[in-house]
């Protein structure tokens, strides 16, 4: 058992900090506050191979694996939590495409998500009434010949207005349930399909996130990703590993968190003395640090056990679990730590602790991965 990161890893982590630390964090305040898509970093992104790091070489991706994909995203998410889930969601979209696409939609459609020339990758499979339980999904697929014709409505989309490709899932037989799911690559400039409202968020305002009506949309046959009726399957895998990427978004949030509050705490004093040496906030360090070693090394283990090709479905529902709750204390901690200072736009914690918040709700919220775990320890017991 080792817990060092390989050489490769190292380097992709250390390629993320760097345009993390140069990059990301000298414009995310301003990003935050204009809520701007960062074009230009995703770009910055695409280039350095962060878009698709889990992704083949021979499609344009780094090919460094999960472990490495989830080092570089605690590195992104440290610097702005909204620039790391745009390069989540890409990424996840190029790993489903990878794994369940065709030799000619892989050829087709990664190069140019990896690179970065399609700002992004959007994941379309909630809709208005159907988040959690997203098998009730109402949008229907009909097929005329060789065109699949796409009604129906799409919410919470990140990136969904800059994408190139949206992963849309859609029912071609209503009455087969979960069963009756199919997933289509659809483009951005297909007909019938139009961008609608986008969210003012509380964070992560960078993102932009909408809703997409598809409105006889119309998609190739040749562009339908993996069988008829697998949809929700291939829905459900593609989210374990989106777990994993929100888990380690999460770790990098209580690791910036802990970072702003330990160089605060050191500087400002009160009663005499630092406020680091009084116990009551040395020991909400502690509890930021033990938050972020546990987050961390959970993570990590379902990144290993996905790139070993182990089930993994447990490990990231608990990883995604454990990691966003954590990184709930670990930016109200730190907003305390920070007194009144915590509450305003000067102090970076007043964005963190806005960004944190989505973490326990997307990609599953925390009931759902508390169910996912719930199943696998009652099978278990057989
Ligand atoms: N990977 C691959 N297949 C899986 C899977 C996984 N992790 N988990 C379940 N499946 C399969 C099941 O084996 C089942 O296959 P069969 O039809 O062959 O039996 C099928 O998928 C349906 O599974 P299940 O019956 O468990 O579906 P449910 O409707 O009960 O839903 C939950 C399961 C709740 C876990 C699922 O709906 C879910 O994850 N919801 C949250 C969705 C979400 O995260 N939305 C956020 C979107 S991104 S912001």
């Amino acid at each position: 058992m080792t817990f060092e990161p390989n050489e490769l890893q190292q380097a992709v982590q250390e390629t993320a900090r760097r345009f993390a630390r140069e990059r990301i964090a000298p414009v995310a305040a301003e990003n935050d506050r204009s809520a701007r898509f960062p074009r230009e970093l995703v770009h910055g992104l695409g280039e350095l191979g962060l878009l698709a790091v889990n992704v083949p070489e021979a499609y344009g991706g780094s090919g460094a694996g999960a472990v490495a994909y989830a080092l570089a995203l605690m590195e992104l998410a440290a610097a702005d939590c909204a620039t790391a889930v745009i390069a989540a969601v890409t990424n996840m979209v190029g790993e489903t495409i990878a794994r369940f696409g065709t030799e000619a939609q892989r050829r087709r459609f990664l190069p140019p998500l990896a690179s970065g020339e399609w700002a992004a990758g959007a994941f379309g499979l909630s809709e208005p009434q159907a988040g959690s339980d997203a098998a009730s999904m109402r949008t229907r697929a009909v097929r005329r010949g060789d065109v699949w014709v796409l009604d129906g409505e799409k919410q919470w989309i990140t990136s969904g207005d800059v994408a190139g490709v949206i992963v849309v899932w859609a029912k071609t037989d209503p009455e087969a349930g979960t069963r009756g799911v199919t997933a289509f690559l659809v483009e951005r400039d297909a007909p019938g399909l139009v961008v609608g409202r986008h969210e003012e968020k509380m964070g992560i305002r960078a993102s932009s996130t909408v809703s997409l009506a598809l409105d006889g949309c119309e998609v190739p046959e040749a562009q339908r990703l993996g069988p008829e009726g697998e949809g929700f399957r291939i829905a459900l895998a593609a989210l374990d590993g989106g777990r994993v990427g929100i888990a380690a978004q999460a770790t990098g949030t209580i690791r910036a968190a802990l970072d702003a509050s330990r160089r605060y705490a050191k500087e400002r004093h009160a009663f005499g003395r630092p406020i680091a040496e009084h116990q009551a906030v040395a020991f909400m360090l502690a509890d930021m640090a033990t938050d972020h070693e546990a987050s961390r090394l959970m993570t990590l283990r379902a990144a290993a056990l996905k790139e070993a090709g182990a089930p993994f479905a447990r490990e990231a529902a608990m990883a995604k679990l454990l990691a966003s709750e954590a990184a709930q204390r670990a930016v109200s901690r730190a907003v305390q730590i920070h007194g009144g200072y915590g509450y305003t736009s000067d102090y970076s914690v007043e964005k963190l602790f806005r960004d944190a918040r989505v973490q326990t709700l997307y990609e599953g919220t925390s009931e759902i991965q508390r169910l996912v775990v719930a199943r696998e320890v009652l099978r278990d017991l057989g």
